[in-house]
């Protein structure tokens, strides 16, 4: 069985790292403008600001642990590979949660908290330290300035190639903690059914997608997928 999970910020949740949207009203999104925070313009034209909540999130995640969530899916990509089988896990969050829980393969298609890239010679480099406009590229002679390296809107997410391949293999796509509403993850469910692949969404309440399940799970992540890899 090859198993591709698309993970979103729900399964990190519980780990005490905030999602962006949901139906309370009281995510990231909520609080925070996107424009301001998660674009390229908005980055160019107040890069303290940007840097400042990204090392806010940087220092938070340090201090946050896997769940039991992140720890099943880390036996289920186990259990599968000794059955001859694979897990194919990609997930949009930006923390190390499913390596902490180990995880082995893990694509990251919005980038890494811990990780920043130079915008001039683009090179990635490991960074746990606050980011600031005096940080610059540890690799390149052209004075390039660090930024995270995650993905913002309007720019391309990481590995596409690699996901349309796993994705076009699989016999199962399931989604987890994700709202279904950022592009082009939330187009997964329906390349995978016009593909005939069984799908499923585990999630805390129906997202934006659910009608494009074939089976629907509802419950915090913790518990809910533990039960599922079961
Ligand atoms: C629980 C739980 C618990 C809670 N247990 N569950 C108009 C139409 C269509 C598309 C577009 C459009 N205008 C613009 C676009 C494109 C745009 C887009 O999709 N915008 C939409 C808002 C409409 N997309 C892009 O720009 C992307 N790039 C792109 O399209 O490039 C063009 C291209 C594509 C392909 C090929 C070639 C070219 C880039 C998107 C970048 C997203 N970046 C962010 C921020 C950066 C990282 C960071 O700061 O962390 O990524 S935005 C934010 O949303 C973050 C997330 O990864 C992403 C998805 O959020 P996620 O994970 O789904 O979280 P939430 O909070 O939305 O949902 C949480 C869910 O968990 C909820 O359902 C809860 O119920 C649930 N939950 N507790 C289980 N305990």
């Amino acid at each position: 069985m090859r198993i591709v999970v698309l993970t979103g910020a729900g399964v990190s949740a519980e780990s005490g790292l905030g999602t962006f949207r949901d139906k309370a009203g009281t995510g990231i999104w909520a609080k925070f403008d996107p424009m301001r925070l998660a674009t390229p313009e908005g980055f160019a034209a107040d890069p303290e600001t940007v840097h400042a909540f990204y090392n806010a999130r940087r220092r938070n995640l340090i201090e946050a642990k896997p769940n039991a969530a992140h720890a099943a899916l880390a036996r289920l990509e186990t259990g599968l590979s000794v059955r001859g089988g694979g897990l194919f896990l990609v997930t949009q969050n930006i923390d190390d949660l499913h390596e902490r829980a180990g995880s082995r393969h893990v694509l990251h298609m919005h980038g890494e908290l811990l990780k920043a890239r130079c915008s001039d010679c683009g090179a990635v480099a490991d960074w746990r330290d606050d980011l600031g406009l005096e940080s610059a590229c540890p690799g390149c002679g052209n004075g390039g300035e660090m930024r995270p390296h995650v993905v913002w809107f309007g720019e391309v997410p990481l590995g596409l190639d690699l996901i349309e391949t796993a994705l076009m293999s699989a016999d199962l796509f399931v989604a987890i903690g994700t709202s279904g509403s950022v592009y082009p993850a939330a187009g997964f469910v329906a390349e995978a059914r016009a593909a005939g692949i069984r799908t499923c969404e585990i999630n805390l309440e129906p997202s934006d997608n659910a009608g494009m399940f074939d089976e629907r799970r509802y419950g915090p992540a913790s518990e809910a997928v533990p039960a599922w890899v079961a």
